[in-house]
């Protein structure tokens, strides 16, 4: 696969508001925020789509939200409520194909989404 801008993201070969890092995982803040807290959280392997998660990379995508989580009660929103999505494909209008869980707080959301 090649690379994403998120792969530069992880190498900082571009800049971004990097808020968590472990070895398994990287979260920034989104650089087109949809809410008034907008950070995504994805893994350091590159997967391309949810579709391209194997058996192998399960606890890796659990690995996500806990890190979501964990930042979410960090930052002071747990309690509050957020939503969490990770689009996949062309109709869910994902643009980088570097799997990402967006995490989205500060408001609340509607349901179901348009
Ligand atoms: O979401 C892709 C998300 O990635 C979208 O919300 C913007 C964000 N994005 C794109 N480039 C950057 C950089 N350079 N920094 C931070 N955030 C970025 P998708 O689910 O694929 O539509």
């Amino acid at each position: 696969m090649s690379d994403t801008i998120f792969t530069k993201i992880m190498n900082r070969d571009i800049p971004a508001d990097i808020i968590y890092e472990d070895e398994l995982s990287l979260a920034f803040m989104d650089i087109n925020p949809q809410a008034p807290v907008h950070f995504l959280v994805i893994p350091k392997k590159a997967i391309a789509t949810i579709n391209d998660v194997e058996e192998d990379d399960r606890e890796l995508v659990g690995h996500l939200y806990w890190v979501a989580g964990k930042l979410a009660k960090e930052m002071g929103f747990a309690e509050d409520g957020y939503r969490t999505v990770m689009n996949c494909g062309e109709n869910a209008g994902q643009t980088v194909f570097h799997i990402h869980l967006h995490v989205l707080a500060g408001k609340p959301f509607g349901w179901p989404p348009y």
